[in-house]
């Protein structure tokens, strides 16, 4: 499989995120993508690639410009070190800006296109390592750590060439790549969250919501309960899987989120570490040529290990 990553994300480093006013540590730290480069390098994974720069056009297919260009100017006026919580584009208090927020999502989005482009070019498997991550950010707005969409700009890439379907496995609901791709029949979207009543994104993820327009029926919100074990989980994979099977994509982006562990300090199912390798091998018996993106898991002890656990079947398939 290959794999693409940049240390730009280094450089977008918030320090708390506001809840009701009230500051709190941000969880979405640089160390989890340490965790993870450890763990693929202990069990060699292979070479990390560096993906090219790609041009803005695939940005804003998901994004507004005045969005985009927001990000740039407010990003480039703050002081390093500072941290700034702006007043527009924004749905929640969870995306913070730094001096450097602009530049690593930018390089997210390219990690993201370069696996998309891999897959093109024929690869079965691509992992991209992207921080920040992206199912929250909406066509103008941050939110949840998100500032770029990266699975939806991805899958968009892929929708010039085939039928796409994106698998979110997050803890959290992927509201704003469910919004990019609502009213569209060529890219079917399916999430397994945490029930939206009572969990973020809470506007986003119900059952009711299945598409409008020519996507009438190509949008599937599955609610799995907070003390779900993998027998419940992988029941609603299941489903999951058989809609994306009469769907019959040519390309399968997973939105790949390791906040349903059991240990995860925001989110947390009740899924071991040895559950991911039994969910992905589920997912690699689609035999689609898969992109996986990086989301959510906020366990930097462990989520090198729950990303590893999760590779692992696909790194089986795409070396058979
Ligand atoms: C981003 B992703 C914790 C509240 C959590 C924000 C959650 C964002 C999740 N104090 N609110 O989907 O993993
Ligand atoms: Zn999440």
């Amino acid at each position: 499989m290959r794999i693409f990553y940049t240390a730009d994300h280094c450089d977008h480093q918030p320090k708390s995120e506001q809840y009701d006013g009230i500051a709190s540590p941000y969880p979405e730290v640089s160390a989890r993508v340490d965790a993870i480069l450890a763990g693929l390098q202990q069990h060699n994974f292979g070479t990390i690639h560096t993906p090219r720069k790609y041009p803005l056009e695939h940005i804003h297919q998901i994004h507004s410009q005045p969005y985009v260009s927001f990000l740039r100017r407010r990003c480039r006026d703050i002081t390093r070190g500072e941290q700034v919580q702006p007043s527009y584009f924004i749905s929640d208090t969870y995306a913070p800006l730094t001096s450097g927020t602009y530049h690593a999502s930018r390089r997210a989005v390219d990690a993201a296109l370069a696996g998309a482009d891999a897959i093109l070019r024929g690869e079965q498997v691509a992992y991209s390592l992207c921080r920040p991550p992206g199912h929250h950010a909406g066509h103008q707005s941050t939110g949840g750590y998100c500032y770029f969409n990266n699975a939806a700009i991805a899958a968009n890439h892929l929708s010039s060439h085939g039928r796409v379907a994106i698998l979110d496995i997050d803890f959290h609901h992927g509201n704003g790549t469910q919004d990019a791709f609502y009213t569209r029949a060529d890219v079917f979207y399916v999430s397994l969250h945490a029930d939206p009543s009572i969990n973020y994104p809470y506007i986003r993820g119900f059952a009711t919501e299945t598409g409008e327009a020519d996507g009438v029926g190509c949008n599937l919100n599955i609610v799995v309960s907070k003390n779900a074990t993998v027998t419940e989980y992988i029941a609603g994979l299941e489903k999951a899987l058989a809609k994306i099977q009469d769907f019959a994509p040519d390309y399968l982006v997973v939105s790949a989120g390791f906040d349903t562990f059991i240990d995860d300090p925001i989110g947390g199912l009740r899924l071991n570490a040895d559950d991911y390798t039994e969910i992905a091998e589920h997912i690699v018996a689609l035999r689609t040529p898969s992109l996986i993106v990086q989301e959510g898991g906020y366990n930097t002890e462990l989520l090198g290990e729950l990303v590893v656990n999760f590779l692992q079947p696909f790194n089986r398939w795409s070396s058979r």
